[in-house]
């Protein structure tokens, strides 16, 4: 049965949110700490570049890649996780937090790549995956060996109710039950993700040790922050209740059941007291289901994702509702003082180009638009790899060639719930995490000079012409631009710490703002549209265009998804 209730809401939006220096989720009063002054850059290890020719990525090739990334402009490289794993969730199942997995290197690529990226005045991020740990780590295999072992309440252990069955309906967000049945215990434990990531039992104070413990282990080895993982699911509603049904087979997502549980703040808190004191490192948080109630505590936007659903039902969205949430979240950044975490794209969505700007859309000029907007936003931006090119979404024909179990078990799901193949499918090309994590083209040799090996994820077709050696030598090109914003960011202050004020919120097509501090200001446009559109110049008085990504820009006339800079000082 379809549930035509269920909707997707069609914004991404920062649910990042940084967990900086004074309480959680603030950071001090002037925006002068190294992490708010540079850009930061998502690496997906995997899909980056291969030194070995096994069609996997790995640090040797990060750093092969370091003079690319610090041209680019970039001070801070969050590196997905690198860590042991059997990858059943591309290394987001980590069985052993203190050791590289060979597949991309050893403990002494890390070491090199930290000084490496460091004498470019980059910093190393690593990904903290601390929910939850693989089936294979051996924290989960003592715990599930028995109910009297020393680890035996490392996990969310329950017993099945009467009839045998699971604890309670809650379903995990990547499909299924969220409980999985242990014989050795005769008890399930509990999954917010796949029955292959168990959860951590945060409750128990020497789980919160032992991560601890991860955490100063790496900030020993000189990486400049922690990106926390799933952060907002750690703590469970206690009696660990039904939810309200949301989909045919009963079962409620677990989303809601458990994201931003109350108490939650006081483990970050202790985590935070425990591990940055002394350091100048930061954390910025992964943090579903944060709402705007929650202020001044958590600084974000609420992520109404029905999860299973978004594959098939997608609600108009308009310009506007996007800025709206924009301006919101820069708002509230700014009266509560604290300091966000800004993007569009990210290894879990589909690219933006696709997502947020029309069909017709010209892919270079869409890219510079959205790039405008990342850049120019007040908080630390954080650039997908790929999206520094304008990468755009695949399309392949079949989900046989989905990697992504998230993306083939919403497949299943959107059959089961009685949509056709067709209908499934075209929800994959829309929102399949595969499409951003395609391997980085960096020139149009084989495999896009990626890979001298197969790669383990097809790379998109259009690497003939969209890839880095190419963009470099062209002027009018995506990563051109990027480079040319990075740059102005660098020499203008009010680009970063600059006060947030809109400009034309009723506008259908074009998003523009100001960005002022220490007496100057910046006018940003940009528009989302195909079409020549106008406004009201009267909101340049006094400034000179810096930037247009049409060349040339008439005030009052914006050229279809011109993005234009002027400064008044
Ligand atoms: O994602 C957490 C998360 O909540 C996801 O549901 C996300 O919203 C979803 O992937 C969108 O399709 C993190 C990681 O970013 C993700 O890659 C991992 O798969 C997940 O945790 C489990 O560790």
């Amino acid at each position: 049965m379809k549930h035509r209730k269920l909707k997707w809401i069609g914004l991404l939006i920062a649910v990042c949110l940084f967990m900086g220096s004074v309480g959680c989720g603030y950071a001090s009063a002037a925006p002068d700490l190294w992490w708010q002054k540079t850009i930061a850059y998502e690496i997906y290890v995997k899909s980056f570049k291969d030194s070995d020719g096994d069609g996997i990525g790995d640090l040797r090739g990060i750093i092969s890649e370091l003079d690319y990334l610090r041209d680019l402009g970039v001070g801070v490289l969050w590196l997905t996780p690198c860590y042991v794993s059997p990858q059943a969730d591309n290394g987001y199942d980590i069985a052993d937090y203190y050791r590289i997995d060979p597949a991309y290197g050893t403990m002494a690529d890390m070491e090199n790549l930290i000084s490496e990226a460091g004498s470019r005045g980059i910093r190393i991020v690593m990904d903290l995956v601390f929910n939850h740990t693989s089936n294979q780590n051996p924290w989960f295999l003592e715990s599930s060996a028995g109910r009297d072992t020393d680890k035996s309440d490392w996990y969310i252990w329950m017993d099945p109710r009467e009839d045998g069955s699971a604890p309670n309906n809650w379903r995990s967000i990547f499909g299924g039950s969220a409980w999985t049945y242990n014989e050795a215990r005769g008890q399930y434990y509990l999954h917010t993700f796949l029955p292959e990531q168990p959860d951590l039992n945060w409750e128990n104070p020497a789980v919160r040790q032992a991560l601890t413990d991860v955490a100063r282990f790496w900030i020993g080895k000189g990486v400049g922050g922690f990106r926390m993982d799933a952060i907002t699911y750690i703590k469970k509603p206690s009696g660990f209740p039904d939810g309200e049904p949301d989909a045919g087979d009963g079962t409620a997502g677990i989303h809601k059941m458990t994201a931003n549980t109350d108490g939650i703040l006081d483990y970050l808190h202790a985590f935070k007291a425990a591990v940055q004191p002394g350091t100048d490192i930061f954390m910025v948080g992964e943090t579903n289901g944060v709402s705007p109630e929650d202020l001044p505590v958590w600084i974000g936007e609420n992520d109404d994702l029905p999860d299973e659903m978004k594959w098939c039902e997608r609600r108009a969205w308009s310009l506007p509702e996007l800025k709206e949430i924009f301006s919101a979240s820069q708002q509230k950044a700014l009266l509560t003082n604290g300091w966000a975490a800004v993007f569009l794209e990210n290894h879990d969505q589909p690219r933006s180009i696709n997502h947020f700007l029309p069909e017709n859309a010209d892919r270079a000029a869409g890219g510079k638009a959205l790039a405008t907007l990342l850049l120019t936003m007040r908080g630390t931006p954080f650039i997908m790899e790929g999206e520094e090119l304008g990468f755009v979404n695949v399309a392949w024909d079949s989900i046989g060639r989905y990697n992504d179990v998230s993306t083939r078990n919403h497949y299943d799901f959107a059959i089961r719930e009685g949509y056709t193949a067709e209908e499934a499918l075209a929800g994959v090309h829309r929102f399949a995490r595969d499409s951003s994590r395609t391997p980085m083209q960096w020139d149009d040799t084989a495999n896009a000079g990626f890979t001298a090996g197969t790669p383990w994820l097809p790379v998109s077709d259009d690497y003939a012409w969209v890839n880095a050696a190419s963009e470099k030598n062209d002027p009018d090109s995506v990563l051109n631009w990027y480079i040319s914003l990075a740059g102005l960011r660098r020499e203008h202050p009010a680009l970063t710490a600059g006060d947030y004020t809109e400009l034309f919120p009723e506008d259908e097509n074009i998003f523009a703002y100001t960005r002022e501090a220490d007496g100057e200001k910046a006018v940003i446009l940009i528009n989302f549209s195909t079409e020549t559109v106008s406004y009201d110049p009267a909101c340049l008085e006094g400034a000179e265009l810096m930037l247009s990504s049409a060349g040339e820009s008439r005030p009052g006339t914006l050229q279809p998804l011109e993005a234009a800079i002027y400064l008044a000082r």
